[in-house]
């Protein structure tokens, strides 16, 4: 029993953040008394829904005590084409209900435990909802947001819902407005979800402000690439290169717990002991990027001796670059007999792979594999592919790759030429290759061909060898003066 208003209760404090709870409700019924008016009011029920009550009702007092007007309101299920999150029920006397709420709320609960699976719901995954943000065009928001699906499924969470939030003018602080905020925290409580995932990158204000209202955790477009890097890192330079772009990510995104305690604590001028744990974890953070950066210095030293090594040799380069997941390293492994990671996920590959591969008229070059790309990429994560970032710049050929299915063809392609462009690498000659003809209907290949003259190939039949192969031939003939060496048989044997 709770005298007040019941959205002042800490309930949080009382219950603490119960992340395990998904569909179940916290076991707690708030019952308000008031002497005027028996409506539950708007805070009331946002109240229940955001903390998950069982139920909450409010009675009317009469003037000589005795209990009037009883309305009672629970969560209902979740449910994609109805936004209600709440049912309310009114008797006109306490004496009235017959309702038995231990059955109704074992009635309730199993409602939301079925409506958690129907909407794809999953207890043994990370359940994410999804939020799509542009300041102009709708459009814009909902195909960056289908590629943060893929993104979340590369990185096994499970997408329960998808929101988009279009908005004239940014919010510093809550990006969205606090208002909406608020709505989609207790959207995605509402649907059991564990996670929020922004498809911007939050600055370190926004980060900090989100977090505080929002009980369950959130993470931007940035964090959930470097989530996915770290998960299919295996090398060590890789997880090196991943840790690397994680600390700094999130060096200034560090909130150290405890550290509003210690605001409301101290006066003004004093530093609290929150405050001091956030500096020393700020310090350990600053000495560990210092190490890592050291380490891979090493690294790329003896990458650069290697590469130097291979220009004495005098055999070109060619690397392939291009959008993430449009089959560079299928290709890769058919045009080389390879057999480097390939899989329907966003960034598989993470670290180059170079081979000697023989063109048609038996010239010899060096292939290689790189980390596929993604618009809005993270700087930090750029910066950290540096084995990637060197293998292209000391390239003689780049071959782009583009997925000849993707309705976003288009946008990808610029996307991939901007970054090199970002890169300083806009002069090493490029050849531009469709991949996945198969996929494609007719008119888009007819189409894509009119507007780029390009090859078109199919990584998966094993003829796009020769026609991949005789292409880049072609090129290095006609577009550059780079003499290509014919293997010498004698000498390898
Ligand atoms: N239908 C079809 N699928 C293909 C083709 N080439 C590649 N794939 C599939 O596309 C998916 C991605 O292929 P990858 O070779 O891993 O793509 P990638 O460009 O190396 O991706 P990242 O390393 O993540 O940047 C895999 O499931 C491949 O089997 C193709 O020509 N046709
Ligand atoms: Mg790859």
């Amino acid at each position: 029993m709770f005298i007040g208003e019941l959205s002042d209760f800490p309930f949080s404090e009382l219950i603490g953040r119960r992340r395990e709870a998904k569909f179940r409700l916290k076991g707690y019924r708030a019952v308000r008394t008031n002497i005027k008016n028996s409506e539950l009011t708007r805070p009331d029920l946002i109240t229940l829904a955001s903390e998950r009550l069982d139920l909450v009702s409010v009675v009317e007092v009469n003037k000589d005590g005795s209990p009037g007007k009883f309305s009672y309101a629970n969560i209902i299920s979740a449910n994609k084409d109805d936004d209600s999150k709440w049912e309310i029920n009114r008797f006109s006397n306490l004496g009235e209900t017959d309702t038995n709420f231990e059955y109704k709320i074992n009635e309730i609960e199993s409602e939301l435990e079925k409506a958690y699976y129907k909407n794809g719901g999953n207890i043994e995954t990370e359940g994410v909802i999804l939020v799509g943000f542009d300041t102009k065009y709708k459009y814009i928001a909902e195909n960056s947001l289908e590629e943060l699906e893929s993104l979340a499924k590369s990185a096994g969470k499970t997408v329960i819902n998808k929101l988009i939030q279009i908005r004239r003018k940014i919010d510093p602080r809550y990006l969205v407005g606090k208002g909406k905020l608020k709505e989609i925290i207790l959207h995605a409580r509402h649907y059991g979800a564990d996670t929020i995932i922004f498809d911007t990158e939050l600055t370190p204000t926004q980060a900090n402000a989100i977090f505080k209202e929002a009980d369950i955790d959130v993470l931007d477009r940035s964090q959930l690439i470097i989530e996915i890097f770290a998960k299919h890192a295996t090398t060590n330079e890789g997880k090196i290169q991943v840790r690397l772009a994680d600390l700094k990510y999130n060096l200034p995104r560090l909130r150290g717990k405890g550290v509003e305690l210690s605001q409301l604590g101290g006066g003004i001028g004093t530093r609290g002991p929150g405050e001091k744990k956030l500096e020393q974890e700020r310090r350990k953070a600053r000495k560990e990027i210092d190490l890592l950066e050291k380490q891979i210095n090493g690294l790329q030293r003896r990458r650069e001796h290697t590469r130097k090594n291979r220009k004495v040799t005098g055999i070109p380069t060619v690397s392939f670059i291009g959008y993430t997941n449009v089959g560079k390293s299928t290709l890769f492994n058919l045009a080389t007999n390879s057999n480097v990671v390939s899989q329907n996920k966003l960034f598989s590959t993470l670290n180059p792979t170079t081979r000697k591969l023989m063109l048609p008229s038996n010239g010899q070059v060096l292939m290689t594999d790189t980390v596929g790309f993604i618009s809005k990429l993270p700087k930090e994560l750029v910066n950290a592919f540096r084995a990637t970032l060197e293998e292209i710049g000391e390239a003689d050929l780049l071959v782009h790759v583009a997925d000849a299915s993707d309705p976003f063809v288009d946008e990808k392609i610029e996307s991939v030429e901007q970054i090199i462009e970002s890169m300083d690498c806009q002069n090493i000659p490029k050849l531009l290759i469709f991949n996945k003809k198969d996929m494609a209907d007719q008119a888009t290949i007819r189409n894509l061909k009119e507007r780029f003259g390009s090859q078109m190939v199919s990584a998966l039949d094993k003829s796009s060898k020769d026609l991949l192969l005789e292409e880049i031939e072609k090129f290095f003939k006609e577009n550059t003066d780079i003499k290509i060496e014919k293997a010498d048989f004698m000498k390898t044997g």
